[in-house]
């Protein structure tokens, strides 16, 4: 095999901190950008002894310049050294099923394509990050290693070879390592029949049961397809928007109320389906509506704690639950009641690892629309609706009561999340360091009519293995526990985000029919005051309400 080293420069870009590398296309596309970031991973994660006798997965959601990005990746692990590469078929692999197939065939690890739920398109966004052999997102101390490579790199190692055929299933030679084309559906759904009650699934559906799920002409169309209508047997047209496009249709693959708003009118509608849900770009995400109510991730999180055991894989409880700072406290309730342990971790899926490989919890969960479990190491988004499709079908209850019962018992956390995007950096900064700056001063302040018990930067220590990550948001939490919580996002590709998020505990069901921004009006002023965020931002509302 002829290996080509190729010179070249460190490159800017990856945030330290992040699992991986978002940005537009264009900036992608440019030389080596991708391969220097490729080569990095290698050289931060070869083991001694090298890669020889070892698999590596490559697949994503099918957004423009997926394929080329695949083909690029696939002649820089063979000369890497690289034994065997898995491709899904069409260089597709939602990365919940990434995580399957790494874990499934023993992989090395793999490398995810996708920029999530950002736009996809010429001119919209693209990314790729490393997971580990556990199948999910490589831990701080990998992703320091690769940061740190990207700063040194001097060489990429590639090899001069045809394009591989990724639509045609089966093994081809690139040099001499081998690279298998998979089909990019059947580990996953295979998977999904070992947790749940398939049988029990199509007998829901035969009974006239409707879902309307909506792919966002993102990757989980296939998965969706392959499970919903043909296992299940829900009818054809249950899954909507099911074909990836390279650019999702123009649209932005977030299933959030904004832009999942065609899903939201038609669960609103007087003959409204049962069930709505809607995922990302990616298919990690997931968007839960029942006919005429939204569940609120934080609440589908807790709602799916609770009932969890409905379905076979869970069926013997629950070890523990886990959830992202930021996320509402309303699942920690129910994990009091069960009498397991709730961990509170930052933001990022790779905070649960961890916890899941050391068996101290089963389920986890962020406000942002991600649930998941120990079945994989992602949050998975077509799995938490053959969740809440198992609890309905055994509870034989509607989404709405099941919320309302679930309310009265627990009471309700109403949560909002407000986003300011695009900020120019400069001014973001200054704004949440402002607030930090604060922060000492407010312990035992009177705000709101409510006295502020903690007031700090968030900081997590690994019950595990010990490793601390700091500054992951400022947060300022009331007696009655209510709480403030500010952060700049880390997966925006222009400016910034920032991202404030709002709670309030509401224990007596007699008040609990309240509009959510109404029933944190109080907390949302607040927010605004302490933050200065209209004066400084000049913004006069969030550009997106959750
Ligand atoms: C956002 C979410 C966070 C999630 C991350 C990746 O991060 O808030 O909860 O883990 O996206 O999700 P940030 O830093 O922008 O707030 V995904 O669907 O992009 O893999
Ligand atoms: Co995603």
């Amino acid at each position: 095999m002829n290996i080509t080293r190729i010179p070249t420069a460190p490159i800017a870009g990856m945030k330290p901190g992040t699992s991986g590398l978002r940005k537009k296309v264009t900036e992608f596309a440019q030389g080596h950008y991708l391969a220097n970031f490729v080569q990095s991973v290698f050289d931060a994660v070869q083991p001694p002894t090298g890669f020889g006798g070892l698999t590596l997965v490559v697949g994503g959601d099918g957004r423009y310049w997926n394929l080329e990005a695949i083909q690029r990746v696939i002649r820089i692990a063979a000369a890497n050294g690289f034994a065997r590469v898995l491709v899904g078929q069409g260089g597709i692999l939602s990365t919940p099923a990434a995580s399957c197939v790494i874990r499934q065939h023993g992989a090395f690890g793999g490398l995810i394509l996708s920029a999530s739920h950002n736009p996809g398109g010429p001119d919209g966004d693209f990314g790729i990050k490393f997971n580990a052999a556990n199948g999910g997102p490589a831990p701080e101390k990998v992703t320091d290693a690769i940061y740190a490579k990207t700063l040194a790199i001097g060489e990429i190692l590639t090899v001069e070879s045809a394009d591989v055929d990724l639509g045609r299933i089966g093994t081809q030679a690139v040099g001499t390592m081998k690279l298998e084309v998979i089909d990019a559906v059947a580990d996953y759904v295979e998977l999904m029949r070992k947790l749940f009650d398939f049988a029990a699934l199509r007998a829901l559906f035969a009974g006239g049961f409707r879902l309307s799920f909506d792919a966002m002409h993102a990757v989980t169309g296939p998965y969706a397809k392959a499970i919903f209508e043909r296992e299940l047997g829900a009818p054809s047209g249950t899954v909507v928007n099911g074909t990836p496009l390279p650019d999702f249709g123009g649209g932005h693959p977030d299933p959030n109320l904004v832009h999942a708003k065609e899903l939201l009118d038609r669960m609103m509608a007087a003959d409204a389906p049962e069930l709505g849900a809607a995922s990302d770009g990616d298919g990690d995400r997931n968007l839960i509506i029942g006919r005429g109510i939204f569940i609120p991730p934080s609440d589908s999180l807790a709602m799916l704690a609770a009932n969890a055991h409905h379905a076979p894989a869970y069926a013997k409880g629950i070890a523990g639950v886990a959830r992202s700072m930021p996320t509402s406290g309303a699942v920690d309730r129910v994990a009091a009641k069960r009498g397991v342990p709730c961990f509170e971790t930052p933001t990022g899926w790779k905070f649960f690892g961890n916890l899941l490989d050391a068996g101290r919890i089963t389920l986890c969960g962020e406000e942002s629309a991600g649930t998941g479990s120990n079945h994989v190491r992602e949050k998975d988004g077509v799995w938490a609706v053959l969740l809440w499709l198992s609890i309905l079908a055994a509870r034989q209850q509607s989404v709405q009561q099941i919320a309302r019962e679930h309310w009265a018992t627990y009471g309700r956390n109403y949560y909002t999340r407000h986003d300011y995007e695009d900020l120019d950096t400069p001014i973001a900064k200054a704004l949440t360091q402002a607030v930090a700056d604060r922060l000492p001063t407010l312990a035992g302040q009177t705000l709101a009519g409510r006295r502020v018990a903690l007031a700090d930067d968030f900081s997590y220590t690994d019950p595990v293995d010990g490793s601390v990550s700091k500054n992951q948001g400022l947060r300022i939490v009331f007696d009655d526990g209510s709480r403030i919580v500010y952060r700049l996002s880390g997966t925006g590709t222009t400016g910034s985000t920032l991202r404030v998020y709002i709670e309030r505990y509401e224990g007596e069901p007699s008040r609990h029919a309240q509009d959510t921004q109404d029933a944190l009006a109080d907390l949302i002023a607040l927010a605004d005051e302490l933050a200065q965020i209209r004066a400084r931002t000049g913004r006069q509302q969030p550009d997106v309400v959750t």
